[in-house]
């Protein structure tokens, strides 16, 4: 039997307040198990903290599977939040309702449209925005924008369906919605508005205009570690509530949230749930994009090519635990203070999550994507290490490990999808004849800051990190750089 209503669930697992007396207030694009794990999950405390009608219509963009697996279940999901200390469970209500985009975008665009909807969140992954972060801007040659562009009255990428979605607002006279972008991006609100500004303005300067100046769009720095749920979660699930949940989740106890408080129409009670409110998210983002994601990039590659499935098995590997505490005091030097923020103490916490014994997260999961990620994760902190004089070995070594990741080959040969939008002309720059030609094959890309491109002694280094990589064993060329970084 499948979970359908709340009355199947044991007591102890319930929500605490009564999920169909409050109405739909946001809707969430991009309903993956992070949504699920993070916003959906404090909103639910939120709930029942201080009410007030902000459940969620969850959107699925692309593939009707995660809408497919809650909208059947009226919504209900069960949360498992797992550390060393152990496991805990509930069920949480704040899901209305979930659809899936794809195909007809006209349900979506009818709720985001509807005055009840007051918030407009985000979690899609950074490749399907379509920003130019130079011009800070949308980049109009990206699939889903030039799509969206041609058919504006029917899209199906986020830039569109915000666009739509306001400008029907715009025209029945009702106040825009706030857009909540809650992505891994360097202040993502910022970014998020000035490619829908630009958006717009390719199809109507005056919508450009009332947008640009009407909606708010607060930035947030979102963690909380949340591998792919699997048949594994399922069975938990399952165990716990006597019924099948196909739309459980798994996490670590662990969630941090920052969001700059800029809400015109309203917002969920979310400091009951622990989130923090401030005017400057722009430090914390920082410090959790260089510190967590940029070691877990760097760990992802490194760790994937030595053989380390899992992220607690990087960390049971002792010259790459070397290399990730290494990392993270790089990182941590290339932040200005947050008031306080002990970034060391930061440090030894994402240690401690690195390992969690119960969470099961793929190196391989992490490697996705790294076009889209390690611009703001290990490029962006090159300028600050060299205007401070510091070391930058670290990032040139979490450079290397994802050169050698584009390759598409293991040290055996064994060949493995390179998940990334520019799969094909990051495997043609592996493709380079050795080193030095990768790493000029790279440089000639806009995926580098031009500062970062321009810098002659780093891609040095990175060659020199690099060559061993493409011929020698991973766990060699981490054996040695851990002794190199312990000073041996
Ligand atoms: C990870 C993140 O997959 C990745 O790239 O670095 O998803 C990470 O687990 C989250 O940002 C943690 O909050």
């Amino acid at each position: 039997m499948r979970l359908t209503s709340l009355g199947q669930v044991p007591a102890g697992l319930r929500p605490g307040y009564d999920p169909a007396a409050h109405g739909v207030g946001i809707l969430h694009l991009g309903l993956g198990a992070f949504h699920k794990a993070h916003q959906a999950a404090l909103t639910d405390l939120a709930l029942a903290a201080s009410g007030g009608d902000w459940r969620i219509l969850g959107v699925s963009l692309r593939s009707p599977r995660a809408s497919g697996e809650l909208h059947p279940q009226n919504g209900l999901y069960t949360l498992i939040e797992k550390g060393a200390e152990g496991t805990t469970a509930r069920v949480v209500g704040a899901v209305a309702d979930a659809v899936c985009s794809a195909g007809d975008p006209e349900p979506v665009l009818a709720a985001m449209a509807s005055e009840a909807t007051r918030i407009v969140s985000l979690t899609v992954t950074e490749k399907a925005y379509g920003l130019d972060r130079a011009a800070q801007g949308c980049d109009p040659s990206h699939p889903a924008v030039a799509a969206d562009l041609a058919t504006p009255r029917a899209p199906q990428g986020v830039l569109g369906l915000l666009t739509e979605a306001l400008r029907r607002r715009h025209e029945a006279g009702f106040a825009p919605f706030t857009v909540l972008c809650c992505d891994n991006l360097p202040e993502n609100g910022v970014l998020l508005r000035g490619a829908v500004v630009d958006f717009a303005r390719r199809l109507d300067p005056a919508l450009s205009a009332w947008i640009a100046g009407e909606v708010a769009f607060p930035s947030t720095m979102v963690d909380r570690i949340t591998p792919a749920a699997t048949g594994a979660t399922r069975a938990e699930a399952a165990t716990l509530l006597g019924c099948d949940d196909l739309a459980a989740v798994e996490t670590e106890r662990f969630f941090q949230w920052v969001v700059e408080d800029s809400f015109p129409l309203g917002r969920p009670d979310w400091e009951a749930a622990g989130v923090i409110f401030t005017d400057d998210v722009s430090a914390f983002e920082a410090m959790k994009l260089r510190m967590l994601n940029g070691t877990h990039s760097m760990l992802a590659y490194a760790g994937f090519h030595a053989g380390d499935a899992y992220v607690r098995d990087v960390m049971a590997d002792a010259p790459l635990a070397t290399l990730v505490r290494r990392h993270l005091a790089a990182a941590a030097a290339t932040l200005p203070p947050i008031e306080g923020i002990d970034t060391g103490a930061y440090a030894e916490a994402l240690l401690r999550r690195f390992e969690n014994p119960a969470i099961a997260h793929e190196t391989f999961q992490i490697a996705m994507d790294g076009s889209e990620k390690m611009p703001q994760r290990i490029f962006a902190a090159i300028p600050d290490a060299r205007r401070a004089d510091l070391p930058v070995r670290a990032f040139a070594f979490a450079a290397a490990a994802w050169l050698r990741h584009v390759s598409g080959r293991t040290h055996d040969c064994a060949p493995y999808d390179l998940r990334d939008p520019i799969a094909d002309r990051l495997h043609a720059i592996a493709a380079g004849q050795d080193a030095a030609d990768i790493v000029a094959g790279l440089r000639g890309t806009e995926i580098l800051p031009p500062a970062v491109a321009r810098d002659d002694a780093f891609w040095s280094e990175v060659t020199g990190i690099l060559a061993p990589m493409l011929s020698q064993p991973m766990t060699d060329v981490i054996v040695r750089e851990a002794a190199r970084a312990s000073g041996a």
